[in-house]
């Protein structure tokens, strides 16, 4: 099957420069009509190919003629004909059946609403068309319904017009006033509960903001509106950036692909990233909610106003508005919390995909299907570039970029090369060696090694950095990595800045004891591997001394990896060192005034966080260790556990910083406290029964399946019938099921998807399953018998004949077999070549089992 590649590149021959479509909705018969305003860029060029996929085509018509059969050629990819003039009008009639689309790509109906998604190239699955981000044309649609069962009908920018027709119908005319790519496009119709508000812009602008959300959620509406309007705040304040339309509008859907999509003026959201309430979402939702809004919104500059060229530049918009949304969350929230959950993703899931077939950089160079590169690699690694440039150039430096960028790029759609290159004009910097992160892939090694000098008092710090070869490329250079230190123990106790640009280096310190201790890395300010030969005592001493929130907890992680590595290659209990047990014990009497971090700090990190640091991975092994790991500190400090608890046990329910740091930390002690079997009953039955918090209740299920409660089926029972009315809380009670660790999880599975609330056709009920028996339960899903690869491997194949952008998410964890014993191995390879061998496999699941098997 072909790929697409970077290289192959070619500006569009033809443009778009206007498109009006009419749309007559109906969820088994719905007429598009597409009305084209081509102009020929490239004279030598006389075939113009639309693409178009899973569309009957009606007519065509071409200048205003009616085209026969003869005068195009029609495949199941694209509708080509050859044209004379330098510009004409196309008319294409295309017939749809969105009730039947279950692919949840281009236009669908779920739940009796009208919903699209466009990105990465979906409206070719509408009409044909040129499916390229860089032919930006202005958008008008009609919609046309049943008034009655669609009440609002919605489409990007400006509402023009609204009448009703003279067989009932009812058409709304909408009008977007900035040209843009067909992704971008978007409509939906139906019948909503409406939340809306204004917004007053920086410079006096009113801008109308309304919600759209199932019938009876209205009220779970509101903290995602109050995080909009943070957000434009927030834009407005730190970029500059007001938004340029007169109303925007966001739409809550349960059927949906992804989080959320931008479309302009009208973003779409998967209804578990807009419906919150105490009572019904846990903090880490709320946080989600504030921070895909603000994602979605800083789109409308870094992606919208400004596109990319073609998809091998995702980065440039997805990367760039990461690092947006999470400054925006690191200044709603916990700083540090902030930056060690960004880490994480990136030490889990992003050098997992390092590690993987799929590895790739954040600029791909090939693609089979485009939707298999929305990853952690292109999106979060993406962000850490640019956290980087911002690191090098300083805010004045990397703002003073941004409006570079913007002022050269307003309305183009451009490359990442486009944006670095205003990052360097702006600075008078010389990115040349910086811009080598877009096209290596792999994760980069830094080792660390000491040696100190007691006669001149001079400490040296020698660096070198390597980046071992991935799937997709041998070769590697060294990159330009900016890390940030502190000397703890002398007088520059300053956090200081040193940028290594290649593969060895040393830093000099003069005039300090030998009792100095370099911190190194502090914010993880380069995304790398750090190797280092750091005592316990005294990464305990930086965990406790260190002025950087982030140094102080990633010190910790580096003493649980050592102890995990010293228990696994023992085979039998490591016993965790006093020094441990001292420090727990003085935070839990004396917390941090950032209780989150607290709560990160007494952690035993999770089976993800040691794995990725293996080769093979010794599953069990692994698994025993955390489980040693936690008894033996719940058994020590088990007065200090309770203790604290009991100190922070009240808290208000509101999404407010203090109580969140609250919550974290008691449900933190709960944890402990659980897997003391004394303690059970009467501190997880009255947290659960008692909880004015779905994050409370919530812990105490979880704490009472960890530390094996018997009473836990019964809570759980009542769970799923308290919430059966809600299946966003619901999918928390089918994850909860998937991740029992005991062998019944596969009858337990198997009932769930029998579920009445369970749909093979809703990614939110199949991820809430899959996705927590496949990354929470990893005992399970890797036993020797092979049945939970088994399992995953039916699912996969299920879920391909109805949604395969679904599908291939899931079978990522088959692909790094490698990692395996020899067992595991052959157990998965199997599993792979049925996939592989599968007729009529789509080309989403085949591109990523077949580079796992090459
Ligand atoms: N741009 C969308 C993602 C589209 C995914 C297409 N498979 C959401 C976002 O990143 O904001
Ligand atoms: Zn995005």
């Amino acid at each position: 099957r072909p790929f697409k590649r970077l290289a192959d590149y070619l500006p569009p021959a033809f443009s778009i420069e206007s498109t009006d479509l009419t749309f007559e909705l109906d969820p088994v018969n719905t007429v598009v009509t597409a009305e084209l305003q081509i102009r020929r860029l490239d004279s030598k060029v006389v075939e113009l190919c639309l693409q178009g996929q899973q569309l009957e085509l009606l007519s065509v018509q071409y200048k205003g003629h009616l085209l026969s059969a003869d005068d195009y050629q029609l495949d199941d990819k694209s509708l080509r004909l050859t044209v004379q003039d330098d510009r004409f009008s196309l008319v294409i009639k295309t017939r749809l059946q969105p009730q039947a689309n279950t692919a949840l790509e281009g236009l669908y109906y779920a739940n009796n609403t009208f919903c699209t998604q466009c990105e990465a190239e979906g409206f070719q699955r509408i009409t044909y068309y040129l499916d390229r981000p860089d032919v930006l044309s202005l958008f008008s649609s009609s919609l046309i319904a049943d008034p009655q069962q669609y009440p609002f009908l919605l489409s990007n920018g400006n509402k023009v017009e609204q009448r009703e027709l003279t067989d009932g119908r009812r058409l709304v005319r909408w009008q977007d006033p900035f040209p843009k790519p067909c992704y971008l496009f978007a409509l939906v119709a139906g019948d909503f509960d409406t939340l809306s508000s204004e917004y007053q812009t920086a410079s006096g602008r009113t801008v109308q903001l309304e919600f759209y959300v199932e019938k009876g959620q209205g009220s779970k509406a509101s903290f995602a509106l109050e995080s909009l309007k943070r957000a434009m705040r927030w834009d407005e304040e730190r970029f500059g950036l007001e938004y340029d339309l007169e109303r925007y509008m966001v739409v809550a859907v349960d059927f949906f692909n992804m989080g959320a999509m931008e479309n302009k003026g009208l973003n779409v959201f998967n209804s578990k990233y807009v419906l919150v309430s105490e009572a019904s979402a846990t903090d880490k939702d709320f946080f989600n909610v504030e921070s895909i809004i603000g994602h979605e919104y800083f789109h409308n500059w870094t992606g919208n106003r400004v596109t990319c060229r073609d998809w091998f530049q995702l980065s440039l918009k997805e990367g760039l508005t990461v690092f947006r949304d999470q400054e925006f969350s690191r200044d709603m929230g916990s700083a540090t919390v902030n930056r060690i959950d960004a880490v994480q993703v990136i030490r889990t899931a992003q050098f997992a995909e390092d590690a993987s077939p799929m590895a790739h950089p954040i600029r791909p160079e090939q693609v089979m299907e485009m939707n298999n590169f929305y990853t952690v690699t292109v999106y979060d690694k993406g962000a850490e570039v640019i956290r980087m440039l911002h690191t090098l150039l300083g805010e004045a430096g990397f703002q003073a970029g941004m409006r570079l960028y913007f002022q050269r790029h307003d309305g183009q759609a451009v490359t990442c090369d486009d944006f670095v290159q205003a990052m360097q004009d702006a600075n008078q910097q010389d990115l040349t060696a910086f811009r080598r992160w877009y096209q290596q892939s792999g994760t980069p090694v830094l080792s660390v090694k000491r040696s100190y000098d007691a006669d001149r008092r001079q400490l040296t710090l020698t660096l070198q950095q390597k980046t071992p070869p991935t799937a997709d490329q041998a070769q590697k250079q060294p990159l330009v990595l900016p890390i940030r230190y502190q000397l703890l123990g002398s007088k520059r106790s300053s956090s200081e800045l040193f940028v290594m640009t290649s593969a060895q280096a040393s830093l000099t310190f003069d005039n300090v004891e030998a009792t100095a201790l370099p911190v190194v890395l502090e914010d993880f300010s380069a995304p790398v591997r750090l190797q280092h030969d750091y005592s316990d005592a005294e990464l305990l001493r930086i965990a406790t001394e260190a002025s950087n929130g982030f140094a102080r907890w990633d010190a910790l992680q580096s003493c649980w990896l050592g102890w995990l590595q010293q228990a696994v290659a023992k085979g039998e209990s490591y016993e965790l060192p006093e020094g441990l047990f001292d420090f727990y014990q003085q935070l839990l009497h004396q917390p941090l005034t950032d209780l989150a971090l607290t709560a990160e700090l007494l952690k035993v990190p999770d089976y993800a966080v040691f794995a990725e640091n293996f080769s093979p991975i010794p599953v069990d092994a692994i698994l025993d260790a955390i489980t040693d790991f936690r008894r033996q500190l719940s058994q020590r400090l088990a007065g200090a556990w309770l203790h604290c608890y009991q100190q922070q046990r009240q808290t208000t329910p509101d999404y407010h910083e203090t109580n969140v740091g609250q919550r974290a930390l008691k449900n933190r002690c709960l944890e402990f406290l659980a897997l003391l079997p004394e303690c059970n009953k009467t501190v997880l039955e009255q947290q659960y029964r008692n909880a004015n918090t779905m994050t409370d209740q919530l812990a105490a299920l979880k704490a009472a399946q960890q530390g094996g409660y018997p009473g836990f089926h019964t809570l759980m029972e009542d769970f799923g019938k308290a919430w059966q009315h809600d299946v966003l809380v619901l999918d928390k009670w089918f994850g909860l099921h998937a991740s029992n660790p005991d062998p019944a999880v596969f009858a337990q599975i198997e009932a769930l998807c029998q579920h009445d609330k369970f749909s093979w056709q809703n990614p939110n009920r199949v991820r809430a399953v899959f996705h927590a028996f496949t990354m929470l339960n990893p005992g399970q899903f890797h036993r020797l018998d092979g049945r939970g690869y088994a399992l995953l491997t039916d699912t996969v194949i299920q879920l391909d004949g109805i949604n395969p952008q679904v599908a291939a998410r899931l079978v990522t964890p088959l692909l790094s077999w490698k990692r395996f014993d020899t067992e595991r191995q052959s157990l998965l390879r199997a599993a792979l070549e049925r996939l592989a061998d599968r007729a009529g496999i789509s080309d989403d699941v085949f591109e990523k089992v077949s580079k796992a098997l090459a």
